[in-house]
């Protein structure tokens, strides 16, 4: 069984947020599209509390983009987004989000970050993801959403560790590009994994 995977297509990730993905808004009608292709549909939600530990403005004196060390794990400092209860932890508005039927939550906990959609990066607590996805017998992964270098490429990696036959969709993922080649250097680390980087045309 597949299902498509929507990772954080959420306000604050689109131009006009408050940790925006370039173009995040050209992969919207894409994942619309690809949609009623697929009988299983689950999104992610980034939830944080507004006392997030990976946010900047939680820790004076530091600034976004510096690293710090969050209990143990190195935490890059991000702007405050994806509050949750705010509009920017909401889904955007152009996303079709009828054929949604499960939406996972993840990065509740302040004290540690979670990029990946099965678990926070200690990896100490797991996401409904993988129990969902084995209730439902589903092997194939097809994920799409944003940051493609960021909770993609997390999840992109996890997803494969756990066994998934896992395609990237190249044109239904952007990325925020920290650094210039941040997303080239991610796809090329899915693709040595193991995943298998289709176009949504392929499908
Ligand atoms: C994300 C940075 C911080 C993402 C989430 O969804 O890629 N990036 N939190
Ligand atoms: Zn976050």
């Amino acid at each position: 069984m597949d299902a498509l995977l929507i990772v954080d297509v959420q306000n604050d990730f689109l131009p006009g947020g408050s940790l925006p993905v370039p173009e995040g808004d050209k992969i919207i009608p894409v994942i619309n599209a690809l949609q009623p292709r697929f009988k299983h549909n689950i999104a992610t939600k980034d939830w944080h509390p507004a006392n997030h530990g990976s946010f900047a403005s939680n820790h004076p004196g530091h600034q976004v983009g510096e690293v710090i060390t969050l209990n143990g794990l190195e935490q890059i400092l991000w702007p405050d987004h994806c509050v949750k209860g705010s509009p920017g932890a909401e889904f955007s508005p152009l996303l079709n989000q009828g054929l949604i039927q499960k939406v996972i939550f993840k990065g509740s906990d302040p004290a540690v970050d979670s990029y990946s959609a099965f678990f926070d990066n200690g990896r100490r607590i797991q996401t409904e993801l993988h129990n969902y996805l084995r209730i439902k017998g589903i092997k194939r992964l097809y994920v799409t959403g944003l940051a493609a270098d960021v909770c993609v490429y997390f999840t992109v990696k996890d997803a494969l560790e756990l066994g998934y036959e896992t395609f990237l969709i190249t044109d239904a993922t952007k990325g925020v590009n920290l650094q210039p080649d941040d997303t080239e250097k991610a796809f090329e680390d899915m693709k040595n994994r193991g995943a298998k980087l289709i176009r949504s045309e392929e499908i």
